[in-house]
């Protein structure tokens, strides 16, 4: 291809420059610019994966009306939520949490007879992070591929917790499974084992410290109908979900498998997906306790301590995936470098989808370039990263996590808010194109 041909007509520049200014941040887009000079992403695992997903090409057609509504989405909550605004937003979160069909604790997808190129977006953590997961939406909102119209998000679990805009990054959450129905699956991770009180009228959390049951307490608290609906929504979540495409059968978990002593009492069926379990209903909770709170780990196997949170290792997997007949396993739950880390021969994949060394709603800046996957339609997957630069320091209601984590200096005053915008010019998605 010649570099004449190959250079971006003008029309596929005002394309980008239009596409880019329902972003967040700038990229320049210069007239001179080639398919050559459009940066290729800077993924993890560049190279191991096939291209397949065509991201050096701009979106050469207007955006659907589904995306032009998750775009006005992520605009829409970068602009703070009052106090006074907050009975308004538990309201339409309670008329959400309500309008909710009771979920089993497992999901069967069967996508080998799938004729449409259905993709599959695997998000891991995003724990109270708005700029990542607007990050993610914004990335794949350039693609030519439009994703929000038909591909199925699957989200690995962790909301609540750890970042700090709880009710900004809840509506985005929300408005966005609103958006996109059955095609927006949230399954559960440890943070969203949580419960509501009747004695003492408050949320409470299976995990420690929990920072957003105590601001929800706070902010929230003489809703108790909100309280109890927030609490069974997120606690009510699916724990897996068997996966199966022309590549064989995978398993998608916020945490990992169960533990040894219970290998032997249970095996989730190909044909419904449900899990067999040899015991009763309570033996079922602690397998699926289990895999929401396992840790995979480089070594043949790990002793399994008495706490929530325990490691396997490369035989104990093997050993379940065999029973099992389970090729991959695909988990957040851990915050990896670059979002992305892989074991035994790539069979485990880890995905952490939030943080950013400059980003200041995550809990996890040293976290650098979080990332999340796509499958295609045949099993084939590919990482993709988001770089957050940058923005301006902003402190909001969950301020409580900053307080834990960073310290008093960081967070001086708990809840107080900032009469400023999330993002500001110098707040930018890169490696979009
Ligand atoms: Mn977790």
């Amino acid at each position: 291809m010649s570099a004449k041909q190959n250079k971006l007509s003008s029309s596929e520049i005002k394309e980008v420059k239009k596409a880019i200014s329902n972003l967040s941040g700038s990229i320049k887009v210069s007239q001179t610019m080639t398919r050559e000079d459009v940066p290729e992403p800077v993924a993890p695992m560049a190279g191991r994966w096939p291209r397949l997903f065509g991201w050096s090409r701009p979106d050469p057609v207007a955006p659907s009306p589904l995306k032009q509504k998750v775009l006005a989405l992520v605009k829409k909550y970068r602009k703070d939520i009052d106090v006074p605004d907050l009975p308004r937003v538990q309201e339409e979160m309670k008329a959400f949490f309500r309008s909710q069909p009771m979920q089993p604790y497992y999901r069967l997808m069967d996508l080998r007879a799938e004729k449409e190129d259905r993709r599959l977006v695997i998000i891991g953590d995003t724990h109270c992070d708005y700029n990542s997961l607007a990050a993610i939406i914004d990335k794949l909102s350039v693609s030519s591929y439009d994703y929000f119209e038909k591909a199925t998000f699957i989200f690995l679990g962790d909301y609540l917790d750890r970042g700090n805009i709880l009710f900004e990054y809840l509506m985005l959450l929300i408005g966005f499974k609103k958006l996109l129905g059955e095609r927006c699956i949230l399954m559960k991770g440890n943070h969203e084992l949580i419960s509501y009180n009747p004695t003492t009228q408050e949320l409470e959390s299976k995990v420690e410290p929990s920072d957003s049951c105590p601001v929800l307490n706070q902010y929230c608290g003489t809703d108790k109908e909100f309280l109890s609906l927030l609490a069974s929504y997120f606690a009510k979540l699916p724990t897996y979900i068997l996966l199966k495409t022309k590549k064989g059968t995978d398993l998608l978990v916020h945490g990992g498998i169960p533990r040894d002593i219970y290998l032997d009492r249970c095996s989730i069926l190909h044909d419904t997906g449900e899990l067999y379990v040899i015991g009763d209903d309570a033996v079922r909770r602690q397998i699926l306790d289990n895999m929401i709170w396992a840790d995979p780990r480089a070594e043949k196997t790990k002793l399994q301590g008495g706490g929530s949170r325990f490691e396997f290792g490369e035989e104990q997997f093997l050993r379940f995936a065999k029973e099992n007949r389970i090729d991959r396993l695909f988990r957040s739950h851990e915050p990896v470098n670059n979002g992305i880390k892989t074991f035994y021969g790539d069979r485990v994949v880890t995905i952490f989808s939030n943080g950013g060394r400059d980003n200041p709603m995550t809990g996890y800046p040293y976290v650098d370039n979080p990332a999340f996957g796509i499958m295609s339609i045949d099993g084939e997957m590919r990482y993709e990263s988001v770089h957050l630069k940058k923005c301006s320091v902003r402190y909001g209601f969950s301020d409580f996590s900053t307080y834990l984590y960073m310290g008093k200096e960081a967070a001086p005053e708990f809840g107080r808010k900032i009469e400023e915008p999330h993002l500001n010019d110098e707040f930018h998605v890169i490696s979009i194109l």
